[in-house]
């Protein structure tokens, strides 16, 4: 049994065969943070992978992310967190146009998991809801996920919106095609590429 077996199970569709492999692994004494690297997010990259190629079609990358999200959720307890007092409003969605929500919901866990109050809006999020919602629940930091370059340019819109609106929350980014590079250009206040490293971001903006 090694964390390919994640990998493989999860490509194969077998929902079941990866929660009983993220439990063998933990039970095993693997690291937490390379079951879900190394395995249920490099899950992802192989599924992509084969979707560009053709060999697999919507259909089957949606039932890789649901078996993916399974062993997810018998991760999530083992996920590090260090939750003591309340220490902001976090405010995160997947902007308009967009449904992918996995990397989202990770960024979610570990934002809760350290302390902060979680308000998630979901998928397919428009830009006025994030303003509105940054407004009424006093937000301090406004997250903004996107899967598609498509949708993208979304996330400019609403930084500008949320600039506009006169609202002193400040606003990071990410998803797979999301660079650094892109948050300078939109004006957002930072990126990262991780679930951990979003955690940091917020901390440091917090702080600032
Ligand atoms: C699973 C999946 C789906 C599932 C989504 C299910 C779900 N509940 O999310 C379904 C089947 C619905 C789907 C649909 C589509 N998909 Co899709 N999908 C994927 C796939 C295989 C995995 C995405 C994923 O979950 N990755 C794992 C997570 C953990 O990674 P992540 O999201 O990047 O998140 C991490 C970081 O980016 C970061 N992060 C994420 N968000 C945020 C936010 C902030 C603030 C911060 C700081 C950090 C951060 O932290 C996360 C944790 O480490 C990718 C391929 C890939 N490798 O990305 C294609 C992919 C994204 N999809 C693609 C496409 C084309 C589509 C469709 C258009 C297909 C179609 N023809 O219908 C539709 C679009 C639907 C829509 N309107 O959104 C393309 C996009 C191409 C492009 N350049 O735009 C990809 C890249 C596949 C490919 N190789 O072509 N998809």
């Amino acid at each position: 049994m090694s964390l390919t077996d994640i990998i493989n199970a999860v490509v194969s569709l077998k929902k079941d065969e990866v929660v009983e492999n993220v439990i063998s692994e933990i039970n095993k004494g693997t690291q937490v943070d390379d079951i879900l690297d190394k395995g249920l997010i490099e899950s992802m990259d192989v599924v992509g992978a084969k979707f560009s190629s053709g060999e697999l079609f919507v259909p089957e990358m949606l039932m890789a992310a649901k078996a993916m999200q399974a062993g997810l959720e018998v991760l999530k307890p083992h996920l590090s967190g260090d939750a003591t007092a309340e220490k902001g409003t976090v405010l995160i969605g997947t902007v308009k146009g967009d449904l992918h929500d996995i990397g989202k919901n990770l960024v979610s866990m570990m934002v809760e998991g350290a302390g902060f109050n979680v308000i998630d809006l979901g998928v397919d999020v428009d830009v006025e809801q994030f303003v509105t919602q940054a407004q009424t629940q006093n937000a301090d930091v406004v997250c903004l996920s996107a899967l598609l370059t498509t949708t993208m340019p979304v996330m400019a819109k609403t930084v500008e919106a949320i600039k506009e609106a006169g609202l002193k929350v400040k606003t990071i980014i990410g998803g797979a095609p999301v660079t650094e590079a892109y948050a300078h250009q939109i004006g957002a206040d930072g990126f990262s590429d991780n679930a951990p490293g979003a955690v940091e971001l917020i901390r440091k903006l917090m702080a600032a």
